[in-house]
């Protein structure tokens, strides 16, 4: 016996033929249970709307019309802050979140997560029939999430349409409608203990289109970016990267001065390793005081100072490693070869050090 009431927001712009399936699969899949259906449509002008309404007197279903606005994320908070029950659930419209899952995001509700998350990424989770390139696209805008907004590491979905979550998550949120992943939002602005990710299939759509273009690609950098900002995440890595480039002034100063002063050998490996080794642990110093101060209780200071050498060395074999791949094997531009191995070392360095030495 479910004891609370749900309301499912349903984002709409251009879904006529999927309305009347999807609303009679909802109320088949949720037979017993209290909830209502709230459509949130931008004025489509092919009779979505309409349907709504004809359904109504059947189904406990409504719809929204905005005139002036568009987009996905903002209709979703219209809908969110329209609605009363104390569980709030978003779908998509075009039948791709099969609601035959819905009785499972309500039992994990019932057990205690304040937010539950339709996850394609958990065992049992799949996308039906997509193209390497929407995959990759999915799988590489996942890990810029889990990189740069640490909080959403506890989900490995965090980009999926279709979650519910307890009201009272977002009672003092604010969440800003940008783009297409309201879910991220949530999962940063929201205020709760504890995420479970139920397994789904998002499976092809039948009817209508998708209204995924690439803008969509570059909106979501903006979101991300946003939310880094309002976060603390950017000054965050900001920092990272100022410290990161002082490391190299430490590096090439204590070489200098071992083989012109301390008349050591510049082939001397010695030299080189002493002179990596001293920058390593002054940009752990660093970062332990200015970039993770609010972090330093995740272990003891010997303890992060091992893990954050262990990471780096790591970091310079696998820009090494990057460097070979490209210039000698695939045969990149040197210095394109060098710089992409650096980023994608630093990149390596923030990721396990914000996940491990850090946390
Ligand atoms: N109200 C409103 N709904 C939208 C808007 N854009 C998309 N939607 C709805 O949001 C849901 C998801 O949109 P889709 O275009 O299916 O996006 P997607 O599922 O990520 O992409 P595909 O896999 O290509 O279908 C659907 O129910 C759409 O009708 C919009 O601008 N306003
Ligand atoms: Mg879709």
């Amino acid at each position: 016996m479910v004891s609370k009431a749900l309301s499912i927001v349903i984002p709409t712009y251009k879904e006529g033929n999927n309305i009347t399936p999807l609303v009679e699969r909802i109320d088949r899949a949720l037979a017993g249970y209290d909830y209502e259906i709230l459509f949130v449509d931008d004025d489509s002008r092919d009779g979505t709307a309409g349907i709504v309404e004809g359904l109504s007197s059947k189904y406990p279903v409504s719809v929204v019309v905005r005139k002036n606005e568009r987009g996905l994320a903002s209709a979703v908070v219209h809908g969110i802050v329209n609605t009363t029950g104390d569980r709030v659930l978003v779908m998509d419209a075009d039948l791709q979140h099969p609601p035959e899952v819905l009785p499972d995001l309500l039992k994990a509700a019932e057990e205690g997560a304040d937010i539950v998350v339709g996850s394609r990424y958990v065992e049992g989770g799949a996308c039906q029939e997509w193209g390497l390139f929407r995959k990759l696209v999915s799988r590489v805008s996942t890990v810029m999430a889990h990189v740069f907004l640490p909080p959403t590491r506890s989900v490995n979905d965090p980009m999926s349409g279709l979650f519910m979550f307890d009201r009272k998550v977002v009672a003092s949120a604010n969440l800003q409608p940008l783009g297409y992943k309201i879910l991220l939002e949530i999962l940063m602005e929201g205020e709760f203990q504890k995420v479970t990710e139920v397994p789904f299939t998002f499976v092809t759509r039948d009817e209508g289109e998708s209204k995924l273009s690439n803008r969509q690609q570059i909106e979501y950098i903006k979101h991300l970016y946003s939310l880094m900002k309002r976060k603390g995440e950017l000054g965050r890595f900001i920092k990272f990267c100022i410290v990161g480039g002082s490391g190299i002034g430490v590096n090439f100063g204590i070489f200098t001065l071992l083989t012109r002063v301390g008349g050591m050998k510049e082939t001397d490996f010695l030299a080189l390793a002493i002179a990596t080794e001293v920058a390593i642990i002054t940009n752990f110093t660093l970062n332990d005081i200015f970039t993770f101060r609010d972090r330093r209780s995740s272990g003891h200071f010997l303890t992060r100072l091992l893990k954050f050498n262990v990471i780096c060395v790591a970091g310079a074999l696998i820009q090494a490693g990057v460097y070979a791949l490209l210039f000698h094997a695939i045969g990149v531009y040197d210095l394109v070869s060098y710089l992409i191995g650096i980023i994608i070392a630093m990149l390596w360095n923030y990721l396990i050090n914000t996940w491990w030495t850090w946390r």
